[in-house]
């Protein structure tokens, strides 16, 4: 197995107009992803973690399917941790997470949506977001990669410009160092045309405890609290297993064109909408719906939502 730290660029200047830099549109192509250092500023960062206290702390503990508000708790049904389902649910510091200044404008230009059609309803949408909770022994298993054929996450670069269909920003809310369980990465597999030779033995799948652990090619990414990954989700990746106590904290926002829809059947609350910015509103629900009025059949129900 290879095994590398990825290399990191630091960000603590980032500001909303702050594009990525020539090297990190250089390696982001090569490699299908970046680590952004001290992205989440120190405030916001003990904020969440409250946060996240409250729902780890709830007696008895929260299980699978159970609902705090509009958050719900979630496993993919492996050993791959607790999920805390639309986490953007859970209070300011998580609203703020949708438009960050450390990521937005790279997010935008990663999805490559500013200047053509694709920003239709919005700048960009978010079709899943959570927290996952990781104890020891668990892992996620190995899954996507260019060769998966998915237009869904799929990679392209074209005309000078990126095009990634979903950008996943990965925040590591906990250190994350050897033993704590990384997400692993193969550089290059968001562009590479075989599938990897080892991914029926470490493929994520229903039941099964695997891990991206010993995977010929992949790297496994450290980051301290407050670093995030981000990676277009067409590289093939998962996670090494946590051999550590306690538990390893990410957040994953899912970023693609506005004319995308939810991957679970979640929806943002009104509650939630209300108390956003235009910007994030656009972001979090950028579909409108039309009134069917006039109308020649009387008393026609019109679209149940009507957000923007
Ligand atoms: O949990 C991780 O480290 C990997 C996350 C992941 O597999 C995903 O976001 O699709």
């Amino acid at each position: 197995m290879t095994t590398t730290t990825a290399t990191t660029y630091p960000t603590q200047q980032a500001t909303e107009d702050q594009k990525l830099t020539d090297m990190q549109r250089y390696l982001f192509d090569l490699r299908g992803y970046l680590v952004l250092e001290n992205a989440i500023e120190p405030a916001l960062l003990s904020a969440l973690n409250s946060k996240l206290d409250e729902y780890i702390d709830m007696q008895p503990p929260l299980e699978h399917g159970q609902w705090v508000g509009a958050v719900q708790a979630h496993t993919f049904g492996g050993d791959d941790g607790l999920n805390l389902q639309q986490i953007y649910e859970a209070g300011t510091a998580f609203q703020q997470l949708i438009d960050h200044p450390s990521w937005y404008a790279r997010v935008l230009e990663l999805i490559g949506s500013e200047h053509n059609f694709d920003n239709h309803h919005g700048p960009m949408f978010i079709d899943e977001n959570f927290a996952s909770l990781r104890g020891s022994g668990q892992a996620i298993g190995m899954h996507s990669g260019k060769a998966e054929g998915s237009t869904r996450i799929q990679y392209r670069f074209e005309n000078g410009a990126f095009h990634c269909a979903q950008v996943n920003v990965l925040m590591a809310l906990t250190d994350i160092g050897p033993g704590d369980g990384g997400t692993m990465l193969i550089p290059g597999s968001h562009k590479s045309n075989l599938r990897h030779p080892q991914q029926d033995t470490h493929a994520i799948a229903q039941g099964k405890n695997t891990s991206v652990d010993g995977v010929e090619g992949a790297i496994e990414v450290h980051m301290n609290a407050g670093d995030v990954l981000v990676f277009c989700d067409a590289t093939c990746h998962g996670s090494a297993r946590r051999i550590n106590e306690g538990l390893r904290r990410v957040v994953v926002y899912r970023y693609g064109p506005s004319w995308g829809f939810f991957r679970h059947p979640y929806r943002p609350s009104a509650d939630l909408l209300s108390q956003l910015s235009e910007r994030q509103r656009k972001i979090v629900w950028p579909h409108g719906t039309i009134d069917r009025t006039p109308n020649r059949i009387p008393d026609y129900p019109s679209p149940e939502r009507d957000i923007v």
